[in-house]
C-alpha cells in the first residue's frame, strides 16, 4: 500500500493536518455540542499543555475514563502531541478492573467525566495523583475548566518517532488478567493507509456516526482516525446507545456513515417502528467483530437499501484486517485480507495447511502493537515475530475467509491435532445421529482423547456395532487419526439457557 513509516513520527498530524487545509470545517458534532478542526487543535493543545504543567514525563500513561463527547478527541491528541501515552478505557468497567487498570499503567492522571468519577473514590495500589472531570461538577476531584485555563491554545509537538508508544488500549480479560495493548505513533496511519483508504473510502463531506465508543479500538478508528484524517465530521452519541436513541441521532443529525455491531444491528432491526424512520442520510453501514446473520443483514438492507459491509479485526491489530467491500461481499465470510494485511491459516504446529483447510489465523501488517505492557509471557504467545497470531480458526475460500471457531479447543490426538468441533460436525452428519457432541479430555496417563456423547435418531441402538460405524464414519470423512476413541449414548444432550448444547454439562 506503499506506506512510509517515517511521515509518521507523531499520530496528533491524524487531526493537526486539518489545520492547514480546513481549519473551519465541523470536525465534531452531536448532542454534546459541536466544534470546528480550528477549535479542536487549540482544545486539544489546552490539554497538552495542561498535562505538560502537571510535570509529566515524555512516555508517562494519562488514564482516559470518558465518554464519548468533544473532551475525549481534545484529550487524546493533545496528550499524545505533548509526548504522552493515553490509556483508553471501558467506561463500562468494574471498579476492581479500574483499579487494575489505573495500577498496571502506572498512570499519575485520570481523566473522567462526571458521571463516572464516583468510581474514582477509594481506589488504592494506584499511582494516581490526580482525577481531572469533566463534562460537569468535579466534587472532591479537579475540574477540567481550572486546568485549562490559561493554557496556551497552540502546542508544539514532542520529539517522538514513529516506533514510539502512542497509546494504549486494555484486552477485554474474558480469560484471565486484561494485558496492555500498546501502540506506536505510526499506527493509526497505517490502518488509514490499509483498511480506510481501501475499504471503507470516506469523504471530506461525510458525517460519521459510530455506536461503538471510542474507548473501542473499533470505535476510535470509526469516529477518530477515519473521519479527522480525510476533513471529514464525526457525530459523537454520549450515553447509552439504546435503539430509539440512535435511530433518534439519525433523523436529526443525518449522518452519511454508520457503524455497528450484529447486536446493534439486530436491536435496530426490531426496534418499534423503525420501518417509519428516515434513515435516507446513510450512505455505508459497516458491521465487525462478529458475523451478522442473513436474517438481520437483509432485514437492514430492506431498511435502508444499504447491505452492511463486514469486517474483521482486533485491538492488537488496531483495526480491521479482513473485509467485505462495498464492490464484493460474501454473506457469512468475515471477508478478504484487507490491502496492506499478509493473511496465513496454519495448523497447530504453525504450518501452513493446504488451501481449502481450516487452520489458525495468523496476520501481519504495520498496525500490529509490539507487545502487552510488562507481559513477556503473554507478548511471546500472541506477538510471533512480525505475525500476530490470532487463536480464531478460518477456512479460506475464493480469497474470503470464513470463521470457524476460537483454536483454544486444539487438542493433540496421538501426536496430532484435532479440532473436536470438526469431529462433531462430522458425526452429525451420520444418519443415526440426532446430535452429538464431542469432547477432548486427559487419560490417566496425560494422553489426550476424544470423547463422543450422542443422541441417536429414534429408533437407533447404541450397541458396539453403532460404535464401530459411527467411528468408522469419522475415520473413512476426516482422517483416521480424529475418531472418537470413546463413544457414549445419551437420550438428549443438556442445553444452556439459549438452547445451545451445553458442552461442559455433557460429561456431568
Ligand atoms: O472486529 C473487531 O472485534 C475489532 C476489534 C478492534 C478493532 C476493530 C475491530 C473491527
Amino acid at each position: 500500500i506503499g506506506f512510509d513509516k517515517a511521515a509518521h513520527p507523531n499520530c496528533s498530524a491524524i487531526l493537526w493536518d486539518n489545520l492547514g487545509r480546513n481549519p473551519d470545517k465541523l470536525a465534531l458534532t452531536g448532542p454534546a455540542g459541536d466544534m470546528t478542526y480550528r477549535a479542536l487543535c487549540a482544545e486539544a493543545a489546552r490539554w497538552g499543555n495542561a498535562l505538560k504543567a502537571f510535570g509529566l514525563a515524555q512516555g508517562e500513561r494519562v488514564a482516559l475514563f470518558l465518554d464519548d463527547t468533544p473532551a475525549y478527541p481534545a484529550a487524546f491528541f493533545g496528550a499524545v502531541r505533548a509526548g504522552f501515552v493515553p490509556v483508553l478505557l471501558n467506561t463500562l468497567s468494574t471498579p476492581d478492573l479500574l483499579q487494575f487498570y489505573l495500577a498496571d499503567s502506572g498512570a499519575r492522571i485520570a481523566l473522567c467525566d462526571a458521571e463516572f468519577a464516583d468510581r474514582f473514590a477509594g481506589l488504592s495500589g494506584t499511582a494516581l495523583e490526580r482525577v481531572v472531570v469533566v463534562n460537569g461538577d468535579a466534587g472532591a476531584f479537579t475540574a477540567a475548566a481550572d486546568v485549562l485555563a490559561g493554557q496556551p491554545d497552540t502546542l508544539d509537538c514532542a520529539p517522538t518517532t514513529p516506533d514510539d508508544m502512542a497509546f494504549w488500549m486494555y484486552s477485554s480479560g474474558s480469560t484471565g488478567r486484561p494485558k496492555g495493548i500498546v501502540h506506536l505513533h505510526h499506527d493509526m496511519a497505517y490502518s488509514q493507509a490499509s483498511f480506510a483508504e481501501h475499504v471503507l473510502k470516506l469523504r471530506g463531506d461525510d458525517i460519521c456516526l459510530s455506536v461503538p465508543k471510542m474507548f473501542f479500538a473499533y470505535g476510535f478508528g470509526n469516529s477518530a482516525t477515519f473521519p479527522f484524517a480525510v476533513g471529514a465530521t464525526t457525530l459523537l452519541l454520549p450515553g447509552r446507545p439504546d435503539p430509539q436513541r440512535v435511530l433518534d441521532t439519525i433523523e436529526t443529525y443525518r449522518p452519511t456513515v454508520f457503524y455497528g455491531l450484529p447486536t446493534l444491528y439486530t436491536a435496530l432491526c426490531h426496534a418499534e417502528g423503525v420501518g417509519a424512520r428516515d434513515l435516507s442520510s446513510l450512505r455505508q453501514c459497516m458491521s465487525a467483530a462478529e458475523i451478522l446473520s442473513a436474517e438481520i443483514f437483509n432485514a437492514w438492507k430492506g431498511l435502508t437499501g444499504l447491505p452492511p459491509i463486514e469486517g474483521l479485526g482486533s485491538t492488537e491489530m488496531l483495526h480491521v484486517y479482513l473485509s467485505n467491500t462495498a464492490a464484493e461481499q460474501r454473506l457469512g465470510a468475515a471477508g478478504k485480507a484487507v490491502p496492506g494485511y499478509e493473511i496465513e491459516l496454519r495448523d497447530g504446529d504453525g504450518v501452513p495447511v493446504a488451501p481449502g483447510e481450516d487452520g489458525v489465523m495468523y496476520v501481519r501488517g504495520h498496525s500490529s502493537a509490539p507487545c502487552y505492557w510488562n507481559r513477556p509471557d503473554k507478548t511471546a504467545e500472541t506477538m510471533r515475530g512480525d505475525w500476530l497470531y490470532t487463536g480464531d480458526r478460518f477456512i479460506e475460500r475464493d480469497g474470503f475467509y470464513y470463521f470457524q471457531g476460537r483454536a483454544d479447543d486444539l487438542v493433540k490426538v496421538s501426536g496430532q491435532w484435532v479440532w473436536p468441533l470438526e469431529v462433531e460436525r462430522c458425526l452429525n452428519e451420520h444418519s443415526a445421529v440426532l446430535e452429538a457432541a464431542v469432547l477432548a479430555h486427559e487419560l490417566a496417563d496425560r494422553r489426550m482423547t476424544l470423547s463422543a456423547v450422542i443422541a441417536l435418531r429414534e429408533g437407533g441402538t447404541g450397541g458396539g456395532e453403532t460404535i464401530k460405524a459411527l467411528q468408522d464414519h469419522v475415520k473413512a470423512a476426516l482422517m483416521p487419526h480424529k475418531y472418537p476413541r470413546r463413544i457414549l449414548f445419551v437420550e438428549a444432550l443438556p442445553k444452556t439457557g439459549t438452547g445451545k448444547i451445553d458442552r461442559q454439562g455433557v460429561l456431568r
